[in-house]
């Protein structure tokens, strides 16, 4: 018998550290086709053979679309403070421009308003991938135009919804976008393209700063950010080769997204790496990049260790892997965010997704996933260890509420705390999120007994 996860860690966090949960539109809701909603690249981009690992798509997933108010439910019995959700861009506005499809805003609007009267904060993505296909047809994030299309969306989304929404992300990893979805071609739209990919990433860069400016233009009251996946990324050994590699590789992941929003520039290493592939930059458009944040997300899964000469073997540590195979490194995400603060001036920080893939089988009821809950804790910690180091942090949110689609590995790799049967939809909660309901009671305690001695004084 494994001892119990411990519920109480020996970090403190701020009574308004914020608490919560994730998802995205097109990895839940299903419905593609319903109620008006246009064809996104994915939709497309499953219908290729070969694309995604069990022939699976998104037409069905998790059925959020139908099962919402059950699935509110869920979230409001675990506990959290924040769940972070996305909007569906082509259920919105089916081709990207022009008319919004009502009966689309209306399910987001169900939604935000059914967070609320559970007492929820509703955190809001507007693009986690789902580009309408239409958009596509006309150059997709590598054309300049959908700079322009997306500020409208967003101030669209944010005039029916802003009032209500904690916090707008603009776009959920820029990185995954850029580069497996037009260099390495892996996700929707699956291009091969460096030079596309460069210039995919400054229009999700540019579009994020336009669309800030336009939102407090328009006098939204939403904190506003964007999420980025960052790793800390080290050398396989101390050869110069290894270290050389693994810069270029910090510059390509890490550096080529936080200069520009931080500092108004594109690493130089990288820039002169990219030879030809570099983006088109218009005057202006760096500044427009580095616009105000109200906060950063970070996503953490694992970290990046690169060999100059080729791939490295991931077991080559014998560190514990999930089962997309990935390194279980929580001192990883400590060093990170130390990292961060120590290298950028920024605003407050999230981690607005960690979680873990492990192969769980439902048993009499229940999911015994013992590792899951450990991932989870251990994570936990590493970001108190961060805040106890002096990292602003302000918030951490566990991927994923329910199993779901995940990209081009289908539904085969389950990152839940709450179990979906792909048969019947059923939802049943793991282990690991019982540990988490019964983790968030005790902070909710904490923060209760601190507000009552603050009221005594
Ligand atoms: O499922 C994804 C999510 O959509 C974006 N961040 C990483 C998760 C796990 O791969």
């Amino acid at each position: 018998m494994n001892s119990p996860i411990p519920l109480h860690p020996r970090h403190r966090f701020p009574p308004d550290f914020v608490w919560g949960v994730a998802t995205s539109s097109f990895q839940i809701e299903g419905a593609a086709g319903a109620d008006g909603k246009g064809e996104s690249i994915w939709d497309r981009f499953c219908r290729q053979p070969g694309a995604i690992a069990d022939g699976s798509n998104g037409d069905i997933a998790c059925d959020h679309y139908h099962r919402w108010e059950a699935d509110l439910d869920l979230i409001a019995k675990l506990g959290v403070d924040a769940y972070r959700f996305s909007v569906s861009w082509p259920r919105v506005q089916p081709l990207g421009q022009g008319a919004f499809n009502a009966p689309g805003l209306d399910f987001y609007e169900r939604i935000v308003d059914g967070l609320l009267a559970r007492g929820i904060r509703p955190y809001l993505t507007l693009n986690h991938w789902d580009l309408p296909q239409a958009l596509q047809d006309a150059g997709g994030w590598a054309a300049r135009d959908t700079v322009h299309r997306f500020v409208d969306y967003a101030q669209h989304v944010a005039a029916r919804l802003g009032d209500r929404i904690a916090a707008i992300t603009t776009h959920n990893e820029p990185w995954v976008v850029a580069v497996l979805g037009h260099e390495a071609g892996i996700f929707a739209p699956g291009i091969r393209h460096r030079g596309t990919a460069m210039q995919v990433a400054h229009h999700l860069l540019l579009s994020h700063g336009l669309a800030l400016q336009a939102l407090r233009a328009q006098g939204c009251r939403s904190r506003l950010g964007i999420v980025l996946n960052l790793s800390p990324i080290g050398p396989a050994t101390d050869s110069p080769e290894d270290a050389a590699a693994a810069r270029l590789e910090d510059g390509r992941s890490v550096r080529w997204y936080m200069d520009p929003l931080f500092k108004g520039e594109y690493p130089a290493d990288v820039w002169q790496h990219l030879g030809g592939d570099v983006p088109q930059v218009e005057p202006g458009d760096l500044e427009a990049i580095r616009t105000t944040m109200d906060f950063l997300g970070i996503n953490y899964y694992t970290r990046g260790v690169v060999s100059a000469s080729g791939a490295w073997d991931v077991h080559a540590s014998g560190k514990p892997l999930t089962d997309m195979g990935w390194e279980i490194v929580p001192e990883g995400l400590t060093e990170l965010l130390q990292r961060m603060h120590r290298d950028w001036t920024l605003p407050p920080l999230y981690v607005m997704e960690n979680g873990a893939a492990f192969r769980d089988t439902l048993e009499g009821g229940r999911v015994h996933d013992r590792e899951r809950s450990d991932y989870i804790a251990a994570h936990i910690g590493a970001v108190g260890d961060a805040l106890a180091a002096g990292v602003p942090m302000a918030g951490y949110m566990v991927w994923s509420l329910m199993d779901n689609f995940e990209w081009s590995s289908g539904y085969a790799k389950r990152f839940g705390i709450v179990h979906v049967d792909y048969e019947t939809l059923a939802r049943t909660p793991k282990d690991s999120y019982l540990w988490y309901r019964d983790f968030l009671q005790v902070q909710h305690a904490k923060r209760a007994a601190a507000a009552a001695l603050a009221t005594a004084r």
